[in-house]
């Protein structure tokens, strides 16, 4: 058995009040809160070492090396990566798919075609749309039925030589649904040589993730939202197809040599990391991984999964609450309306005064949120501190907002 109160103790966060109530944080896909352990980290980085890194031979720039080298090694032992190299720092998801989309470009041409799902994060969207600007390629949708069940029967049909990649979440954020990334991967590589990318956004702080058993091209996720700091991210490619690819951004780090004449380009991972990455926080993240390791993912998606099971339970006993996909197999988050009173962000308001912080809008998902016909949804979403306390006092909160806006 889990002790959550022992863990709760770690996020000192968590024993605040917020509008004189107990905080109850359901806003975790949007940004998990941080554990001591990372802030720590984090803090003795710039209290002891901070230094600029694979510069410098004074002791403090090998130390900085020494620990984000490590902090690297921890990513790749937590998605089972082959190689260290093929771990890239980031800022961020948004800023993995970015560079894919960009340094893919050279292998596209007009009339190839990019396929994606409609259960995208608009960061899982627009760099392909601006991909397709630039090369003529055409982009393709996998639909979705009433539950966020993506239809993938579709691939069949579309998947042939003119594929080029193929790139869908593990988890919507918007909905919670879990996709069924491992089919989609093996239709892709039965009938294409299109690359396949990962948005494992949603998924990194609740599955656990192997991308030699996936066989994935590419994976990307973000430290924020798994209990690291804001501004850290991972690209994972698998070494043959980073191979094939063009740097994303030109600069320090990158270069094997440069003259004005020609530069060619540092090894993996260093090709794609450009400029002095965010040495600190790439270290926290290794801290994270150690954090959720000790616990073991194992306990944290039980965890979770009894919370979802609890929170659906409970909100759908609620008369007039729609739960959005309720049906589909889902983690993380639990989105939902309540019909015919108010909008989402009035319902996030009086949440709000109750201490209860939920993300309400479109979540960056304005497709989904069309397909409904709806301007948004209520979201709560879980951590492995969160208690089956905290989703009563959600339920108590909607129902009170329920009264007050009806
Ligand atoms: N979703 C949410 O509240 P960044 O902002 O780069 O860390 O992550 C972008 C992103 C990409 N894909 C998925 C599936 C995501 O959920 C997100 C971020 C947050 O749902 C902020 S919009």
């Amino acid at each position: 058995m889990l002790d959550i109160q022992n863990i709760r103790t770690q996020f000192p966060i968590l024993a605040q009040e917020i509008n004189g109530k107990p905080l109850v944080y359901l806003d975790n896909a949007a940004s998990s809160q941080k554990p001591i352990s990372v802030i720590e980290t984090w803090e003795n980085y710039y209290k002891t070492i901070n230094a600029n890194v694979h510069r410098g031979i004074h002791t403090l720039s090998q130390l900085a090396t020494e620990e984000m080298e490590l902090a690297r090694k921890k990513v790749q032992k937590f998605i089972n990566a082959k190689h260290d190299y093929e771990i890239i720092f980031t800022k961020g998801t948004t800023e993995g798919i970015n560079l894919i989309a960009y340094a893919i470009t050279n292998l596209i041409k007009k009339d190839d075609e990019i396929i994606i799902s409609y259960l995208e994060h608009h960061s899982n969207i627009v760099p392909w749309q601006m991909l397709c600007e630039r090369t003529g390629a055409k982009l393709r949708v996998i639909p979705m039925d009433d539950q966020g069940i993506l239809q993938i029967d579709v691939l069949n049909t579309w998947l042939n030589e003119k594929t080029k990649i193929v790139s869908v979440n593990q988890i919507s954020n918007a909905l919670g649904v879990i996709n069924p990334i491992d089919e989609i991967i093996a239709k892709t590589r039965q009938l294409s040589n299109a690359f396949v990318m990962i948005d494992a956004a949603q998924s990194s702080p609740h599955l656990k993730l192997d991308v030699q058993k996936m066989d994935c091209d590419f994976l990307v996720f973000s430290g924020h939202k798994m209990y690291a700091p804001m501004g850290t991210g991972i690209l994972y490619g698998k070494q043959e197809s980073l191979k094939q690819l063009h740097p994303f951004h030109g600069g320090g780090e990158m270069i094997a040599t440069c003259s004005f004449e020609k530069t060619t380009y540092a090894d993996l991972p260093f090709k794609f990391e450009a400029g002095t990455p965010n040495v600190g926080g790439n270290i926290a993240l290794g801290a994270a991984i150690d954090f959720m390791e000790n616990i073991r993912l194992d306990n944290i998606q039980q965890h979770e999964h009894a919370l979802m099971e609890y929170a659906t339970r409970h909100l759908s006993e609620i008369e007039g609450l729609r739960i959005y996909a309720e049906k589909a197999n889902r983690a993380g988050a639990i989105s939902f309306n309540l019909e015919g009173v108010g909008i989402a962000s009035d319902v996030g308001m009086i949440l709000d005064k109750m201490g209860v912080a939920v993300r309400t809008g479109h979540h960056c998902t304005q497709p989904i949120m069309a397909y409904f016909d709806i301007a948004g949804t209520v979201r709560a979403s879980f951590a492995i501190y969160n208690t089956f306390e905290d989703i009563d006092k959600l339920v108590e909160a909607v129902q009170k907002a329920q009264r007050m806006l009806s």
